[in-house]
């Protein structure tokens, strides 16, 4: 199997933000999930400090929760995904950088680097899709929002499940992870649609059993 394909299986997003559910300091809580879904057997990770409630307007603080997230991935030898800042992920040498749409152009991500990291873009249309499934410089695509999300403020419109679905229709087979929304019950169905992996952040920061959960996101 393709080795990015393989990475997209089970893929967990998280940050500081998406932890502040539990009692404790935020950026410890999320360290402890971290440490529990890797234990599980999750395929990639990606560091996604965002939004009003995240250390984003601390770059110190960011970087070093990022370090500390990377070294515990290297312990597993995960794949450490860095979502928008291309500036961080450069400087730790992260393995890989996810983009939006509206994000740093992939051109400029490489025109900066010498050893080409993983990159990731996020897709919403199938026009997005079309104009992107050849190039060589771009190693998968993030599709989405599948389902409505709590964990992302100014998500761009829902897609549905069909949309893998179409994707593949059209021929396209570029590495795929689906996200959104996803829950334990429509991992196996996705990938049926023709996704490599699911993409999740409460699905597993929010669970109760994180073993379980990584267990069942990543069945056939
Ligand atoms: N991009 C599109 S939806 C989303 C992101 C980062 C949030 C996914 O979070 P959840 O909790 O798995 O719905
Ligand atoms: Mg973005």
């Amino acid at each position: 199997m393709n080795k990015i394909k393989s990475m997209l299986s089970v893929y967990f997003i998280a940050g500081s933000q998406d932890c502040r559910h539990l009692p404790g300091e935020p950026t410890e809580n999320l360290l402890t999930i971290l440490q529990r879904a890797l234990e599980a057997g999750i395929t990639c990770f990606q560091f996604r400090e965002k939004g009003e409630q995240s250390l984003a307007c601390d770059p110190q603080l960011k970087r070093q929760l990022a370090l500390k997230c990377l070294q515990l991935c290297r312990q597993f030898q995960v794949p450490f995904i860095v979502n928008d800042d291309v500036e961080l992920a450069l400087s730790i040498q992260a393995d890989g950088i996810h983009v939006g749409q509206k994000d740093t152009a992939v051109e400029t991500i490489l025109r900066n680097t010498r050893n080409k990291p993983i990159i990731g873009l996020s897709i919403n249309t199938l026009a997005q899709a079309l104009a992107n499934k050849d190039r060589q410089d771009i190693d998968y695509f993030g599709v989405g929002p599948i389902f409505p999300t709590n964990s992302k403020a100014d998500h761009s419109p829902l897609v549905g499940m069909n949309f893998i679905r179409q994707i593949r229709q059209l021929g396209i087979d570029k590495p795929c992870v689906a996200i959104g929304g996803i829950k334990e019950e429509s991992a196996a169905i996705l990938r049926r649609l023709g996704a490599d992996g699911v993409a999740v952040i409460s699905a597993i920061s929010h669970s109760v059993n994180i073993a379980n959960t990584v267990k069942t996101l990543a069945q056939k």
